[in-house]
């Protein structure tokens, strides 16, 4: 950690070095491109070569990727910062102090969360993109903008695959996660450094490999992957497979990381009964991805083994159904591993605007871990159509059985809300829609985990209106409300309130007038996976796609206001929300070093009973 120097005085030493390299992005892309080249050319036109074959094949390209995703993670930086010193070299690896800092690789856990949260919300751009593509293809009942049905295919599946993982899987936690939760435990960096500014670069690698999937041909799977359907896929499945494991690898890394931070780096007094909320919803999805990414990603193993070797995993050898098995006991635990951030950001930000303690911690805290057990017992009533009847009722009740302490989340929230004097700013208002939107989401879960409803409504538009108010209801919404609250703690500014609330009113609209209109169609039987559909359905999906574009115009709204506030907003003190937890009590934006000394922890942070601070020794102006 100390061999390498990232403050202005060891930047001016250094500045040469950095100037005469060249930008170390661009040099990771062009190690990517190099290696690439040699690796799919020594694979296709030396070790493998047939007569009449193509540049790239399935093998090739594949281990073509191997290298250039290596390429790509040596060139910005990991070669000096990491491979060097790790054969003996020095680490002679330097970060600027100004914006070049988050074009290259850093080990400072501010500068990586910034990273994180740049990559989410271009995959969320990206993404969303894709959506408002699907949106205008399905303003009619025939194939108009797309000029065949692979082609829709391919876009629904880049939007739910870059979504889930390089948004819903990343955004929280490598973003909020890495910025936030060593500040909010006294702790001046995270337990691996060195690897968490390495698996940062995963995230935009591996969305730029979904993206570029149509290259190697449409694929038609969606998010999912399914087999034995994607064998009969042409390639492009192969940079599903190859991208999702990237995005995975990267999430996993996190979650190592702030596992490891959680555990051993708090400041002293800092109990586990005095842990923040929204780091026990970190530790909560951490746990949760240690379990079940490695089972995914050994399934999308199998699954690209299949499409390049090809072993016959999922066809011969299993049963057609083994894919859905194993994607489904990751696929619902997934979900959890997108909403229980949401749920701990309910329970850190409703104490502060009320400035009222915490309702019943200890059961928001076991509901945040019974959530995380009963998760992986769920997976089946992805597949009610595809099983016997008598399978049905252990999967149908134990989903009934998690709104129980999905329910705690809820009713810690509001516990804390109850006669509080809640401010009812931004942040808050954009909690209370995530409270709104998660309850539809949830209730429509709790219908779908009927076998006879789910009979019905199975691969309708009511499961893309269920989930999308579960993922961008409850996270989304959450998120959101994260930016706004933890804005002027990154930039020392705040927002402008009134076009912060027309912000989130804006989305609010946008996003209830499409996604409660999508139960409705779906009930009247529009499917998913479809551009082409009854004719019947075209007057609602045209009005709903006039809403799909006001809701993404919304989203990018909110993000100008938020950048432009980075910048220009009015200067606010070190703790504008008169918070007691940690991150606030130094400075906004934090030094380089977060606290100086660590601080020393006596009290409760939720509680708001006196105005006595929580440290012993809080954050003084006078070292900066
Ligand atoms: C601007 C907002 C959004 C709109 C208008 C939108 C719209 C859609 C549409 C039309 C589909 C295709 C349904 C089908 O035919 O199967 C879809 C699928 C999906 N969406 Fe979204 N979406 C939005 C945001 C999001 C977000 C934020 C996430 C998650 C973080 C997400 C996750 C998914 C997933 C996982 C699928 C399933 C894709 C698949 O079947 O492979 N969406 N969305
Ligand atoms: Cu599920």
């Amino acid at each position: 950690m100390s061999s390498v120097v990232s403050d202005m005085q060891g930047a001016r030493s250094a500045h040469m070095k950095v100037k005469r390299m060249l930008p170390p992005v661009v040099r990771g892309l062009l190690w990517a491109l190099i290696g690439f080249l040699i690796v799919n050319t020594l694979v296709s036109e030396v070790f493998d070569r047939m007569p009449y074959h193509p540049y790239v094949t399935r093998p090739s390209v594949t281990l073509g990727w191997v290298a250039a995703v290596i390429g790509w993670l040596l060139g910005v930086g990991a070669w000096e910062g990491f491979m060097k010193p790790y054969f003996g070299g020095t680490a002679d690896w330097v970060v600027p102090n100004d914006w070049r800092k988050y074009f290259m690789y850093s080990i400072d856990h501010k500068v990586i969360g910034m990273q994180y949260i740049f990559s989410s919300l271009g995959g969320f751009l990206i993404a969303g993109f894709a959506a408002m593509l699907m949106r205008l293809e399905l303003m009619k009942d025939h194939m108009w903008i797309f000029n065949n049905p692979g082609a829709y295919l391919s876009t629904v599946g880049i939007h739910g695959t870059v979504m889930m993982f390089s948004v819903g899987t990343v955004a929280l936690i490598g973003g909020f996660g890495n910025y936030i939760v060593p500040l909010m435990i006294g702790a001046n960096s995270t337990a691996y450094p060195r690897m968490s500014g390495i698996s940062q670069w995963l995230v935009p690698a591996g969305i730029a490999t979904v993206v570029l999937s149509p290259i190697l041909g449409q694929w038609t799977t969606g998010w999912r992957g399914y087999e034995p359907l994607a064998g009969q896929d042409p390639a492009g499945i192969v940079f599903y497979y190859l991208g999702v494991f990237a995005l995975t690898t990267s999430s996993l890394m996190v979650s190592i990381n702030l596992t490891a931070t959680i555990l051993f780096k708090r400041a002293p007094g800092l109990t586990w009964n005095r842990i923040p909320m929204y780091a026990w919803g970190m530790l909560t999805v951490s746990l949760l991805n240690l379990i079940w990414l490695p089972e995914i990603q050994m399934t999308f193993l199998m699954g690209l083994l299949s499409a390049i070797i090809p072993l016959p995993y999922f066809s011969q050898l299993g049963s057609p159904l083994t894919y859905m098995e194993m994607f489904w006991l990751f696929g619902h635990p997934e979900v959890y591993i997108i909403v229980v951030p949401a749920f701990a950001l309910w329970q850190e930000l409703l104490p502060v605007m009320g400035q009222k303690s915490l309702f019943a911690r200890q059961w928001g805290i076991i509901g945040l871990v019974f959530v995380m057990i009963l998760s992986g017992l769920v997976w089946a009533h992805h597949m009610f159509t595809n099983m016997r009847n008598s399978q049905m009722l252990p999967f149908s009740f134990f989903t009934e059985m998690i709104s129980i302490p999905t329910g705690f989340s809820f009713l810690v929230a509001i516990g804390t809300m109850w006669k509080s004097n809640l401010r009812l700013n931004t942040p808050t208002l954009f909690i209370l829609m995530s409270l709104f939107n998660f309850l539809i989401g949830g209730v429509t879960g709790v219908l779908l985990a009927d076998p006879v409803v789910n009979l019905q409504a199975h691969d309708t538009f009511f499961v893309i209106a269920h989930f999308h108010y579960t993922i961008i209801g409850g996270m989304v919404f959450s998120w959101f409300a994260a930016f706004y609250y933890w804005l002027p703690k990154f930039s020392g500014r705040m927002y402008n309130e009134f076009w912060g609330k027309i912000g989130a009113i804006w989305v609010f609209i946008g996003f209830n007038g499409v996604f409660f209109q999508l139960f409705l169609l779906g009930l009247k039987g529009m499917n998913r996976w479809v551009p082409v559909y009854p004719s019947y359905l075209q007057p609602m999906n045209f009005e709903i796609s006039l809403f799909g574009f006001l809701l993404g115009l919304g989203f990018v709204f909110n993000f100008l206001h938020i950048a432009w506030m980075w910048h220009k907003g009015p200067v606010v003190g070190n703790n504008p929300w008169h918070s007691k937890t940690l991150e606030w009590q130094t400075s906004s934006p934090p030094a380089n070093t977060n606290f100086d000394p660590i601080p020393q922890v006596i009290g409760s942070f939720y509680d708001y009973s006196d105005s006595k601070l929580a440290v012993a020794t809080p954050y003084s102006d006078k070292k900066s």
